[in-house]
């Protein structure tokens, strides 16, 4: 409930006698009109329309919204016309004259470019012709001598991006006075993938369960799923895996067809499409085949049929994602076949429908023994240009797994011929759950801005993934959704921005970080120039922090076992050796890191010789990496004079100052926010700091048994023993 609306409805129905009382109300009043977020705990995300106060944005707003030409003739028109009314009448106050019809007094036209006349076509053709299928316009033009505001696009879901664009504008405060946008989506395909089990578990999920109901569908339609769509449309998400990809085989049974289908009939409206997750032996387990050899006439026949009765259920349903020989699930492999026969067997079957196969690369072998960093790159490459043009190879960001920090995949531009997507962790595996505020889309820049060398210079992993590179047709990113049943949707409250940094670089992959901080802040707290100052550089700080206090200078999956929960530097009796975090550092008295130098896994080699050759040599190799690709004696020189010893240490202690001072500057947020806003994030950096003292604790306990060296000043002491830190255990982690 609106909670204005809630107070009064509370003086109504208490007679208030005192004064007191009356006095008291009117501060709750005025407390909760302090604050932008409209629903208590953050169910709105970025999408309250909290009143405009401002008097001259509100009247240059009024004037522009006063009587709107707005011509809707399908569903997503619908959602785009509710949400623009929505969001105007609960930022002006008022309920504003919206028609199907034009007439002399419109201010704004909404309209497609084929329902305008001839004369505004010609005039905006280059616009049109620039913003393709899903872009739009937004701008100042003159119809009959009038100055009004047009938003226009070529298809239905162009106006509502549109209309999103103008009403996160206006959140924001922006004059629309001669407003000239013209936008379109860099990246076709930008998509979520849910890890959600069917028993509503979430695989690495923070934020409570599966949004997805199975049980009640597909009759009881949760409002969750409509502001699911409704988010994820004004941010230009149009594609959701709702499954995990290790793949539960009954989705593909009818009554859960049936299910998915409801939930396509919610998205279909936000321009949302459904994907879902195929489990490469269901032919056996479902279809009662005794094999599931891609090359099999009878199973191919069977993926057949199955396709063809999904597409009865769900007729635009966007296709297979594919974990295959991976981690225990089955594949092609299981039959001595490639890969590639196991994509296109599926993409073969998908399409006559104009569906897709997205066939994940993250794969290693519980065989082979060589650098897991380098297995996916060593299985896929040979196969670039061998499959279909509906398979898409989805890569992770990084060539182990989601870490927080990795050099970018090296299959990012060694695959002319394929179209790659990119896959980021939006949910935080690796990275303090949803305890720790920590701001991916940073992460996310780096790899995007990474240059490739593939074709010269400037030729960064965003021009691969966004296809301008190797003119691939389809592009696509995907995130490991971190959305699930808790009252904010993702945990903590920043890990919404996560939600929606993740959104917006889909969009357009070269926007930065910081724009989008910025932009989070305005839509979700407050415009206030100084909270919005404040408030971005924790956010910009917080990536580089958590990677300091848990796995600085290149130093990666140091993680304890299984839920991933705290440092465990030390596990080692593991069954596959490249679970055990000594794989990875190789700590011993000599030295700390891994040689993936032709010295070592050669793992460097996988890159463009100009990027290989920066790697190899530690003099040359960024800091950031140099434990990633390098082995090195603990008293090995850096730049600045001081030894790698010291230099680990003094990370993991900056890692601690640095959330130190994101909390006082938290604190200093405080007058700009509500109480309760404030104290939720209070709280939450409180574990955080916690736990960025225990990971450094642990962690240098652990390595300077093998350095033999003392703690450089300014680095604090450790509270509790190495033993201490070694017994902790937690059944009970959330995600696993
Ligand atoms: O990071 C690992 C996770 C697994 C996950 C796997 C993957 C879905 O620990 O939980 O499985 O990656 O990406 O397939």
């Amino acid at each position: 409930m609106n909670s204005k609306l809630h107070i009064a409805l509370l003086c109504i129905n208490i007679n208030i006698s005192s004064a007191h009382l009356r006095l008291f109300y009117v501060i709750i009043f005025f407390t909760i009109l302090h604050s932008n977020s409209q629903t208590p705990g953050g169910y709105d995300l970025w999408l309250g329309y909290p009143k405009i106060e401002e008097s001259i944005v509100r009247s240059e707003y009024v004037k522009t919204t006063n009587s709107i030409f707005f011509l809707t003739n399908s569903d997503i028109l619908q959602t785009a016309r509710n949400e623009l009314i929505r969001g105007i009448d609960a930022m002006l106050e008022r309920v504003s004259d919206v028609r199907d019809s034009p007439n002399l007094l419109n201010t704004m036209w909404v309209v497609k470019k084929n329902d305008l006349n001839q004369e505004i076509q010609s005039t905006l053709k280059a616009d049109f012709e620039r913003i393709g299928k899903e872009g739009f316009i937004v701008k100042s033009v003159f119809l009959d001598g009038k100055g009004i505001l047009l938003i226009s696009a070529n298809e239905d879901v162009g106006i509502l991006y549109g209309v999103f664009k103008l009403l996160q504008l206006m959140k924001m405060h922006k004059s629309l006075d001669g407003i000239n946008i013209v936008e379109t989506p860099k990246i076709e395909l930008r998509m979520l993938n849910h890890w959600d089990n069917l028993d509503r578990t979430v695989e690495r999920g923070y934020a409570g369960f599966s949004l997805w109901n199975w049980q009640k569908l597909p009759i009881y339609i949760d409002q969750r799923y409509k502001d699911y769509a409704r988010a994820n449309a004004s941010i230009g998400i149009n594609a959701t895996v709702l499954t995990n990809v290790n793949a539960n085989n009954l989705v593909l049974n009818s009554d859960y067809l049936e299910k998915a289908a409801a939930l396509a009939d919610v998205f279909r409206p936000y321009g949302i499409k459904v994907y879902l997750t195929a489990r490469f032996s269901a032919p056996i387990e479902i279809g009662g085949l005794n094999t599931a050899d891609p090359l099999d006439k009878d199973v191919i026949e069977w993926w057949n049929n199955k396709v063809k009765e999904v597409y009865k259920f769900i007729p635009d349903f966007g296709g297979f994602l594919v974990k295959a020989n991976s981690e225990g699930q089955p594949g092609p492999q299981n039959y001595g076949r490639t890969h590639v026969d196991g994509a296109n067997m599926m993409a073969s079957a998908l399409k006559p429908f104009g569906g897709l196969v997205i066939w994940r690369a993250f794969v290693y072998s519980e065989t082979d023994t060589t650098d897991r960093a380098k297995q996916a790159y060593t299985e896929f490459v040979p196969y670039d240009g061998n499959f279909l043009d509906n398979v898409l190879v989805q890569v992770k960001n990084g060539p182990i797994d989601f870490q927080p920090r990795e050099p970018f995949h090296p299959m990012f531009g060694a695959m002319p011929n394929t179209s790659l997507v990119m896959e980021f962790q939006i949910t935080q595996e690796y990275l303090g759950f949803s305890s720790h505020l920590v701001f991916l889309p940073k992460l996310y820049e780096e790899v995007l801005d990474a240059e490739t060398f593939r074709k010269g210079k400037n030729t960064t992993v965003t021009k691969v993934i966004d296809g301008s590179l190797f003119n691939k047709k389809i592009s696509g990113m995907a995130g490991v959704a971190n959305i699930g049943t808790d009252m904010n949707w993702t945990g903590h409250p920043f890990a919404q921005a996560n939600w929606y940094g993740y959104g917006r670089l889909a969009w357009d992959p070269y926007l930065s970080s910081e724009i989008i901080a910025e932009e989070w802040l305005r839509l979700t707290y407050s415009n206030n120039p100084e909270f919005v100052k404040l408030v971005k550089s924790i956010m910009i700080a917080s990536r580089e922090a958590v990677v300091n206090y848990m796995t600085p200078m290149g130093l990666h999956h140091l993680m304890d076992t299984g839920h991933h929960y705290g440092p465990g530097p030390w596990v080692s009796d593991l069954s596959r050796p490249e679970w055990n975090p000594t794989y990875y550092h190789n700590a011993d008295k000599n030295g700390i890191g891994f040689d993936r130098t032709p010295s070592g896994s050669n793992a460097t080699a996988q890159y463009a010789p100009e990027i290989a050759k920066i790697f190899n040599d530690p003099e040359t190799c960024p800091e950031e990496y140099l434990l990633w690709f390098h082995h090195l004696p603990w008293d090995y020189k850096l730049k600045n004079g001081g030894i790698l010893w010291d230099a680990i240490a003094l990370k993991y202690q900056k890692g601690v100052d640095q959330v130190e001072e994101m909390i006082s500057i938290w604190k200093q947020a405080k007058t700009y926010i509500s109480d309760d806003q404030y104290n939720e994030v209070r709280m939450l950096l409180e574990i955080q700091i916690q736990e960025a003292r225990w990971w450094r604790n642990a962690c240098l306990l652990y390595f300077q048994t093998f350095s033999g060296k003392e703690l450089p000043p300014g680095v604090e002491r450790p509270e509790e023993s190495l033993e201490h830190y070694k017994s902790l255990k937690f059944p009970y982690a959330p995600g696993n």
